[in-house]
C-alpha cells in the first residue's frame, strides 16, 4: 500500500481531529504546558530508533498521554492510538538527515518522520503549537474557528465556481447542438471544472481536519456537489485525441496535475487534454463526439449510451438520425429509440431557449 506523503498526511489528520482522545490529549498537553514527542505507529524500523525508556503497554486514553508527556523523552503510540506502547524514549534518528527545524524536539520529530515514514506529532512547550511531521510534510495543527473560517471562505468560492461552471456548461451544450465549439470553448470548460474540483477537494481537507467540529460544513460542502454532472472526463472523452480508457485516465490526470499557474492558460490546457497538438488556433472549430449530452439521457444504460455514441461518429449524425437509424445500434429497441429521439430534441430546445 505505497501511499502519497500528501494521503498519509490526511490519514493523520483524520487521527488528530477534534473529537478524537489523541486531539484530546494534545490539547491537555498544550494547555500543561509541558510539550510531547508522540511517534504513531511502532514497527521495526522505529525500534531500531529507540533507546532506554520504558515498556509501557496500556490502553490509551488523553489522561493517560498528558501524564506520560511530563517526563522527558518520547511516547510511542500503536498506529490508531488505541494503545501507549513505550514512554521516555530516547530518539536517535540518523543526524545526517536534513532538517529544517531548529530544537531537538523538532528536528528529531523531522528525521523520525522522514526516515521511518511513520508520522510524528511534537507539541511544542516554547511555541505553544502542535505540529505533524508525515515523510517529509509538516503541518501545524489549529484551532478549529481559524480552520472553519477559511472553510468558509472555501465554501464561497466553491458556490461562486461552480455557478460559473454552469453557465459555460451549458453554453458548450448550445455551441454543441450548432456545431459552433471552439478548442477555447472546450478548453475553458474543462478549467472551470478543475477550478470546482481543486476547492472543493481543499474543503474535503478542512472537513476531516475538522473532525466533529466539521458536521455543518460537511453537510454545506455535500449541498454544493450532490447533483453534480459528469466531471472532466465527459468532456475529455467528446474532444481528445486520446481514445482507450487509459489515455482518457492520463489526460484526466494530466489536467489535475497541472501547477496554478498553467490552469489559467488555456493553450496550454487544450494541449495537455489532446484537444490540439501543436500551437494551433485556440479559435478552431472542433465537434464532440456525443458522451456529454448522451449521458444525460435517462434510461439510456452507459453502455448502451457508448456503443450509440461510437456508431454515429459525432454528435451531428447523432442528432440527424432517425428511430430507424437509432435502432440498428445494440441495445436499442424501438421503444428506447423513441426516447433517445425525443430526448435529443429535448435538450437540442432547451439551449436554443438559453
Ligand atoms: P535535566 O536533568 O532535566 O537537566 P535531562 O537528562 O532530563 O536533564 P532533558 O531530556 O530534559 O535532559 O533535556 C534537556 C535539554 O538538553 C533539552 C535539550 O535542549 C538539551 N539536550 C538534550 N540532549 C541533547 C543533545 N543530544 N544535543 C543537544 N542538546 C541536547
Ligand atoms: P520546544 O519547542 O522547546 O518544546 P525544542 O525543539 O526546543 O522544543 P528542546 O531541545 O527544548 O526541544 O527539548 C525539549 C524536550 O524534547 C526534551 C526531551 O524531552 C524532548 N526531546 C528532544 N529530543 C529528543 C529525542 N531525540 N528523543 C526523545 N525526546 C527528545
Ligand atoms: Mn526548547
Amino acid at each position: 500500500m505505497a501511499r502519497s506523503p500528501e494521503e498519509a498526511l490526511k490519514a493523520t489528520l483524520a487521527r488528530v481531529a477534534p473529537g478524537t482522545g489523541l486531539r484530546d490529549g494534545l490539547e491537555r498537553i498544550l494547555r500543561g504546558r509541558t510539550g510531547a514527542l508522540i511517534v504513531l505507529g511502532s514497527d521495526r524500523t522505529i525500534d531500531q530508533l529507540c533507546s532506554g525508556g520504558f515498556d509501557i503497554g496500556i490502553e490509551f486514553s488523553p489522561t493517560r498521554l498528558r501524564e506520560l508527556a511530563k517526563m522527558d523523552g518520547a511516547i510511542i503510540c500503536d498506529k490508531d492510538a488505541n494503545r501507549i506502547l513505550r514512554a521516555a524514549v530516547q530518539l536517535v534518528p540518523d543526524p545526517s538527515i536534513e532538517t529544517q527545524e531548529s530544537g531537538t524536539r523538532h528536528r528529531t520529530a523531522e528525521r523520525v518522520a522522514i526516515q521511518t515514514g511513520v508520522p510524528v506529532i511534537s507539541v511544542s512547550q516554547s511555541m505553544q503549537i502542535i505540529a505533524l511531521y508525515v515523510h517529509g510534510l509538516r503541518y501545524v495543527l489549529e484551532g478549529s474557528e481559524k480552520v472553519l473560517a477559511r472553510a468558509n471562505q472555501a465554501l464561497a468560492t466553491l458556490e461562486r465556481y461552480r455557478s460559473r461552471l454552469d453557465q459555460v456548461t451549458s453554453s458548450l451544450s448550445a455551441l454543441e447542438i450548432e456545431a459552433m465549439v471552439t478548442v477555447r470553448d472546450v478548453a475553458v470548460t474543462l478549467q472551470r471544472h478543475e477550478m470546482v474540483r481543486r476547492i472543493s477537494e481543499e474543503i474535503a481537507q478542512y472537513v476531516l481536519e475538522l473532525g466533529v467540529d466539521g458536521r455543518l460544513l460537511s453537510l454545506q460542502h455535500d449541498e454544493l456537489t450532490v447533483g453534480r454532472g459528469p466531471g472532466s472526463e465527459m468532456v475529455i472523452r467528446d474532444y481528445s485525441a486520446s481514445r482507450t480508457s487509459a489515455e482518457i485516465d492520463a489526460a484526466v490526470a494530466a489536467l489535475q496535475g497541472i501547477g496554478p499557474t498553467e490552469l489559467i492558460d488555456l493553450s496550454r490546457i487544450a494541449n495537455i487534454v489532446g484537444l490540439t497538438t501543436g500551437p494551433e488556433s485556440l479559435e478552431a472549430i472542433i465537434g464532440p463526439r456525443g458522451y456529454r449530452l448522451v449521458s444525460g439521457l435517462k434510461a439510456v444504460p452507459r453502455a448502451v449510451a457508448d456503443r450509440l455514441v461510437d456508431h454515429f461518429g459525432g454528435l451531428q449524425n447523432l442528432m440527424a438520425a432517425t428511430i430507424d437509424e437509432l435502432m440498428v445500434v445494440d441495445g436499442i429497441g424501438e421503444q428506447r429509440a423513441r426516447t433517445v429521439r425525443e430526448g435529443l430534441s429535448r435538450i437540442a430546445e432547451a439551449s436554443l431557449l438559453d
